[in-house]
């Protein structure tokens, strides 16, 4: 013990992460007057927008509707240029806010939280951090995003290679140059599939070394159009809260084209339905028919549009088949993408099908698969997160007794509404595991859970409690809601390894994280908080 660095700062509330949750997190404590710091590994703010700076790297969700909606002079007069946003865009915005807001003072970059203790005598939470700090706080609000840790493969002789490699969610600060450059992309989820486009246009070849395909759907993205802009800013509270009363808490502006099923039309109508709605882009495709995303054949008809669009886009045929996925449309998260497939009709992009012949080692020269050697200056890993959880079990959180968070998920994560688990009192998660978080315009599902939190925590100081924490009960009847939900969707089909699902880090237990519906749940936030805060123990 007395090689421990002694306790430096006393906080009412100590938040990790200097994304958009922990961002706005800070800010309502300020307003609230709580002694609180952020403490943030990067050094600037943006969470997944500081960390995801590979080319291309661009939001699916409409610029109007990815932003705060707290503060209504931000709202009016911040300006987007394009209809999605670009990586620099959003993190000019955060970086906007950390200053409009003030917040800086009390965020320490450059600072990873290894640890967090929850100390059963004084009922605070000790963090500890990689810069030698040990922070005492009465609470811990983790703002560590859903999709903020990267993972690598495995692939035996990757440090042996003797050119330049990089993860898309470490993407360095400085400028690579791809010019002339023989460029392997590996993975074909968003971050692999909006990169190809971008580094083709400079790089001598691109080589996309595909396991799985995605199926994508153009962005149509554009510059905004004004009139459009001056309409929004007219009626933001209008369109706000009709994006609320939708389960992905967005697009309303956009409607639901039809209420009748895509199985009742004909043919040529529900071509010419499937094609209006491929032409406006984006995931609102997916709204064409209310059904596409709900019924095994419903989901077919639009899963064999996709895939005849991949056919006509493409040239080659054998690349056009590679690149179409055989399991349900949406069951994986939907790409969005701009000229991700006309990029395969350009002479130096090229598609490697490793599900065929796997990579087998890297080398100093580039990749071995089972049937080929392929020669690069650059690897690019485009292959994702340790999704939901991997954030949190990064860091050694301890609750109630010493038990870590990593043995109470052993058998995947459990949470009361997202929000904080059994055994670790004053724990919150901002859209944890068990919330819409990732299925929703995450800003808006992250105002929404730091709302709740802040309202909480004065709800607490009004009746002079110490700690508030979920009763076990009330944890294993949310899971199994969540699971209710998604039983028999598209979600949990046994074909489609998703994230979601944590299918794709090996040895990850299988359950679906999180929680479609946003209205449902913010109703049922709005009902425990009615109900005295129902299924928490204040004491
Ligand atoms: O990661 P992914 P991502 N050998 O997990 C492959 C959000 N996001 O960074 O499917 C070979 O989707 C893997 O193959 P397979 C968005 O929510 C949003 O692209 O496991 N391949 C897959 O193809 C998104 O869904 C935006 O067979 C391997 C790829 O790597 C999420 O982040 C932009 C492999 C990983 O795809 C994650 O996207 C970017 C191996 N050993 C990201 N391991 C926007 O807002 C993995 N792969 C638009």
């Amino acid at each position: 013990m007395a090689d421990q660095p002694t306790t430096t700062l006393e906080l009412d509330v100590a938040i990790v992460g200097a994304g958009f949750a922990g961002m706005y997190m800070l800010h309502r404590m300020h307003q609230d007057q709580r002694a609180a710091r952020v403490f943030e590994a990067a050094s600037g703010v943006g969470g997944t927008w500081y960390w995801n700076r590979y080319p291309g790297a661009r939001c699916d969700v409409e610029s109007l509707e990815y932003c705060y909606s707290f503060d209504k002079d931000l709202e009016q007069e911040w300006s987007w240029p394009e209809r999605y946003s670009t990586q620099p865009d959003i993190e000019k915005y955060a970086n906007h806010v950390a200053d409009r807001f003030d917040l800086r003072k009390d965020i320490q970059f450059n600072t990873r939280v290894t640890a967090a203790t929850f100390d059963d005598a004084s009922e605070r939470w000790i963090v500890e951090t990689d810069q030698g700090d040990r922070v005492s706080a009465q609470y811990l609000v983790m703002g560590t995003g859903c999709l903020s840790a990267p993972i690598y493969p495995d692939f035996a002789g990757m440090e042996s290679f003797s050119g330049e490699s990089y993860h898309t969610g470490l993407w360095p600060k400085e400028e690579i140059d791809f010019g002339g450059k023989r460029v392997a992309i590996i993975g074909t989820g968003s971050s692999g599939i909006q990169a190809t486009p971008v580094i083709a246009e400079t790089a001598k070849s691109v080589t996309v070394f595909q396991r799985t395909p995605s199926f994508s759907l153009p962005s149509d993205n554009g510059p905004l159009d004004p009139v459009e802009v001056a309409d929004v800013k007219a009626h933001y509270d209008e369109v706000r809260a009709a994006n609320q009363l939708l389960p992905a808490a967005l697009g309303a502006r956009w409607g639901n084209a039809r209420e009748d099923s895509v199985l009742e039309a004909s043919v040529a109508e529900r071509e010419e339905v499937l094609e209006d709605a491929w032409t406006q882009g984006g995931f609102t495709f997916m709204r064409a028919y209310p059904d596409l995303a709900l019924t095994p054949e419903a989901n077919t008809i639009a899963a064999d549009f996709v895939r005849g669009k991949i056919r006509s886009t493409v040239e080659d045929p054998a690349t056009a088949a590679l690149l179409s996925p055989e399991v349900p449309i949406g069951c994986k998260r939907m790409v969005m993408d701009s000229g991700y497939y006309e990029a395969f009709n350009q002479p130096n992009v090229s598609l490697v099908d490793i599900r065929a012949a796997p990579i087998e080692e890297i080398t100093p020269d580039g990749i071995r698969t089972a049937d080929a050697q392929h020669d690069f200056d650059i690897i690019v890993y485009a292959t994702g997160f340790d999704a939901m959880t991997g954030a949190l079990l990064r860091i050694d959180i301890r609750g109630r007794g010493g038990e870590t968070l990593r043995e109470a998920w052993s058998a995947g994560p459990r949470t009361y509404l997202g929000l904080n688990v059994a055994g670790f009192p004053n724990l919150f998660t901002i859209t944890g595991p068990g919330s819409p978080s990732v299925l929703a315009n995450m800003i808006i599902g992250i105002e929404q859970h730091v709302n709740f939190i802040t309202d909480c925590m004065t709800h607490m100081s009004e009746l002079g409690r110490q700690t508030i924490e979920a009763t076990p009960e009330a944890q294993e009847s949310w899971v199994d809601h969540v699971n209710s939900v998604v039983e028999g969707t598209v979600f949990v089909d046994p074909r489609c390894n998703s994230w979601y699902l944590g299918a794709n880090v090996e040895g990850k237990t299988r359950v679906f994280m999180p929680l479609p519906g946003y209205p449902q749940y913010v109703e049922k936030c709005e009902e425990v908080v009615a109900k005295g805060y129902e299924g928490f123990v204040l004491a």
